[in-house]
Formats: C-alpha cells, structure tokens, sequence
C-alpha cells in the first residue's frame, strides 16, 4: 500500500514538472559560452548566496536550488561546464575558449511554487531546462534550408560590396577560369572551393559576419571532406546543369550541404525550443566600422528567420513548441560604464530592428536589455582636479591592470564619416580573480533569466 502511495506521488510529482528550452542565439563571439557557464554557475550557486535578486523565485526565498542532471540527447557531447570553470579561475584567470561543436547541458531547478494550481499537489516542483552551446559560424547555415543553389549564388553576388568586394577579388578571377558546363574536373573545382573558403576566413578577420556556409570557416569532423567543395556561381537561365559537369557537381554538394549538413543540425538542435536569447556583441562592430554593423545587422535579420515564432496551446506545445518570447541582450555590459548602458540599449535596438520585425509579427513577447555575464571589470570614479569622470578598472588579456574611460557609447548608428573621425577602442579584458566557492560576478543576469523563465518559476 504505501509502494503505490509513493508511486502515485512521483507520478504527481513528475507530471508536475515542467521543460523549457532555451536557444541561446549569437553569432561568433557573441558571448554564448560565457553566457551559458555563468548561468549556470550562477543557478548551482543560488542556495548558497543571494546573487540573483532579480529572478522573483530567488527573491521570494523559493527558489530551492539547482542541479546537474543527465541530458536527453546521449549522441551529443556534454556541455563543458566544469572546463569553462577551471579557465576563468585559472591562475591568471582566461577566458573559455571558441567553441568548436554541439554540446549540451541539462539543469534541474526545483522551486516552491506559489501557483495554487500547482502547490495543491505538492510543495515544491521542478524545471528542466535545456540549453545547448555551439559555434556561432554554424548558426548562419541555417538560412540555407530556405534556398536552393542558385537562390543562394544570388544573394552571395549580391553581398559582394565594398570591403567584401575587395576581398573576393582573388576568389573571383579563380571562377572566371571554370567552365561550369565543362565535364567534371574535381582538381579544378577544390581549387575554387579552396580559394573561396580563403575569402571567407578573410572576411572574418576584417570583422564581418555575414559568412556562409559557416562550415568553410569551422569544418569540425567535416574538414577536407568533398561536401564542403563548392561555392556560388553566376548561373544564367540558359544554363542546365547537365549531368556529369563541373555545375551538376557543385549543386549536388550544395543540396548534400543542405540537407544532411545544415537540416541534421537544425533538426536536431533548433526545432524544439520555447524561449530564446539573442546575444549581440554590439562593441565589436563600434570598433571595427560601418560596414561590420550593418553586416551583423543582416546577419541577424536572416537567422531569426529560421526559428518558428508564435504561440501555441498546452497540447500543441507537447508536439510542436514555437518559440513565444525572445530576449535580445548586448553582451559584455561591463566594458562600458553604467551610465552609457542605457545608450547601449538604444544600440541594441537598433541592430536588431529587421529581426524584432519579423519575430513580432507573430506578437509574441519580446525585450531589449544589456548583460554581462561575466563581469569583468569594476566600475568607479577618476578625478582630475575639480572633476570626477565614470572609470572602469580591469585587467588586461597580457595582464596589465588599467583604468580607462572607454568612450561614449552612441544612442544611434553613427554616420560612416564617424569611424573615420574618431572610432571607438574598448579594451578586452580578462576575467577577474575569484574563488570557485562564489557565483561568478555578473550585470543582470538575473534580470535577464527572469525573462527567459520566470513564469516557469511561479
Ligand atoms: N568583459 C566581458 N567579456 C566577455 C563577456 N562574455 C564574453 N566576453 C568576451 O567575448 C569572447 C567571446 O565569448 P564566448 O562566450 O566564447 O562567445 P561565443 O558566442 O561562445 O563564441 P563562439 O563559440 O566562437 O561562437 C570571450 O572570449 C570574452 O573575451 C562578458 O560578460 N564580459
Ligand atoms: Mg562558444
């Protein structure tokens, strides 16, 4: 009798329990990976510190803590929380490295509910929550699903302005030498994919992001592998792709890339998520100009594209779960000074204008905020005779302590005419020196899991 009255209460207790995934979105560099440590970190750490008032459930005392649990997903490495850990309270302290493959990590949040619904079953009830960490290049395939091989020739032609042009020289005069119709010459065609992946790592050393296929840059086990051997082609209408020449070669790599590179990964990572977080490093294109700002910006624009927006009902969720609230964060909050974050806001907003478009048209929730994961620097005041300025003193990446003012973050998009003028510097930093045994210091990331999850806490 009391086996099944306790069978009975795990299954109460079980169908009490509730899922969310959450699809932390960034292109490369965008903070992903520290967004992802630090949130962890921060929810393994908050039975034992008050370090995120922010989030209600932690506020109100019932938030009861977090653990690690095994994830859904055996085929996928594990997250790889513990090494992020040991680098940022390294001995000096670094940063996780660029992540390089899929990997996943499952938390479980057990919470006293204060839903009546929900507290009339039991006292406390948990959150599952998965989120999976990846590099940000394999991101940008994923507009590829909605375009064939001469749609996406098109809009890379179409891209080659200014900076890229000059770039793509090179790449350019290499395909003017291949016959498309000619029969096929592998030799021939590796070359071209060769000097064309060459154009686009180059455009990721000048700062730009728009750089598809991501795989090119950041082949994982797929380097040298055929499948990765191939590049747009001006194709006139007149032009069939015959069978056995160097264009039917090129479009079967390219639907190949598709469907079983860039689909298997957009299936099996990016189909079932309900929440999303945008992460937007808004300094790095202030430092590197115009055309990087408007090339993130686009960049953006057609990865929200790929993601099912809207609300749907309990029993839809079961089958098919669409994302119904987006949250769009300005990473690394902390290189600048408190008071310019209103200011790095307005920024945020205005990078992301085409992509909150498009998710809010399907009127589902959506916010704007900055974030810094992890905290880097410690924000005050310098005086210099009568006046006292906004500072931030930090450590450098080769270990110089500094104090710097680094510059006024504009409300806007400053005309091209600015960088020439002026441009901005913010200095990278390394994280500061803590103890394994605290949170990691962070700037609103409580406010920002509050949004994200909040409502599942209730
Ligand atoms: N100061 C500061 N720097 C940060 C913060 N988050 C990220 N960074 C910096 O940004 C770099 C990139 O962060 P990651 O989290 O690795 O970025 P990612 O989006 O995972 O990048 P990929 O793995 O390459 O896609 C880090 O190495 C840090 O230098 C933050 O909260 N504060
Ligand atoms: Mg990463």
């Amino acid at each position: 009798m009391k086996h099944i009255k306790q069978e009975v209460n795990d299954l109460i207790h079980r169908s009490m329990d509730s899922h969310v995934r959450i699809a932390v979105t960034g292109l490369s560099r965008a903070g992903k990976t520290a967004f992802i440590s630090s949130l962890v970190n921060q929810l393994l750490h908050t039975s034992t510190h008050d370090n995120l008032p922010l989030l209600a459930s932690a506020r109100e005392k019932r938030l009861i803590g977090a653990k690690r649990e095994p994830q859904a997903n055996m085929m996928v490495p594990r997250f790889f929380y513990d090494e992020a850990m040991e680098q940022v309270h390294a001995t000096p302290p670094s940063w996780p490295e660029p992540t390089r493959d899929v990997s996943e990590i499952r938390l479980a949040l057990k919470y006293k509910p204060k839903k009546k619904t929900k507290k009339l079953f039991s006292s406390t009830s948990t959150v599952h929550i998965d989120i999976i960490d990846y590099p940000g290049e394999w991101l940008l395939d994923l507009p590829l699903l909605d375009m064939d091989f001469e749609q996406w020739s098109q809009t890379q032609f179409d891209a080659l302005k200014g900076k890229r042009k000059e770039l793509a020289e090179e790449w350019l005069d290499k395909l003017q030498t291949l016959d498309l119709s000619a029969p096929l010459n592998e030799k021939a065609i590796a070359e071209v994919a060769q000097s064309y992946t060459e154009f686009l790592h180059s455009c990721k050393d000048e700062g730009l992001h728009w750089v598809q296929p991501g795989r090119f840059v950041l082949p994982g086990e797929l380097e040298g592998a055929p499948v990765l051997q191939f590049f747009p082609c001006r194709i006139d209408d007149s032009e069939k792709a015959q069978k056995g020449t160097n264009l039917a070669m090129l479009k079967a790599r390219y639907h190949e890339y598709q469907q079983k590179v860039v689909k298997a990964f957009y299936k099996h990572h990016f189909s079932t998520f309900d929440r999303q977080i945008v992460l937007v490093d808004c300094l790095q294109p202030l430092n590197e100009g115009y055309e990087s700002f408007h090339d993130m910006r686009q960049a953006l624009e057609q990865i929200m594209h790929s993601f099912r927006y809207g609300r749907s009902n309990i029993l839809k969720r079961l089958f098919a779960p669409k994302i119904d609230k987006v949250l769009f964060a300005a990473t690394k909050a902390d290189h600048v000074t408190p008071e310019q974050h209103t200011n790095l806001v307005s920024l945020l907003q205005q990078m992301v204008h085409p992509a909150w478009q498009t998710a809010s048209y399907e009127n589902i929730e959506m916010s704007c905020m900055t974030i810094a994961s992890i905290q880097a620097t410690q924000s005050g005041f310098i005086s210099q005779g009568d006046q006292t300025y906004p500072a931030l003193k930090g450590t450098t990446l080769d270990e110089q302590t500094i104090t710097v003012f680094p510059g006024e973050v504009p409300k806007k998009l400053p005309e091209q005419s600015y960088w020439q003028q002026q441009g901005f510097e913010f200095t990278a930093f390394r994280p500061k020196q803590g103890s394994m045994d605290d949170p990691l210091p962070h700037i609103r990331l409580d406010k920002a899991v509050e949004y994200l999850i909040g409502d599942k806490l209730k």
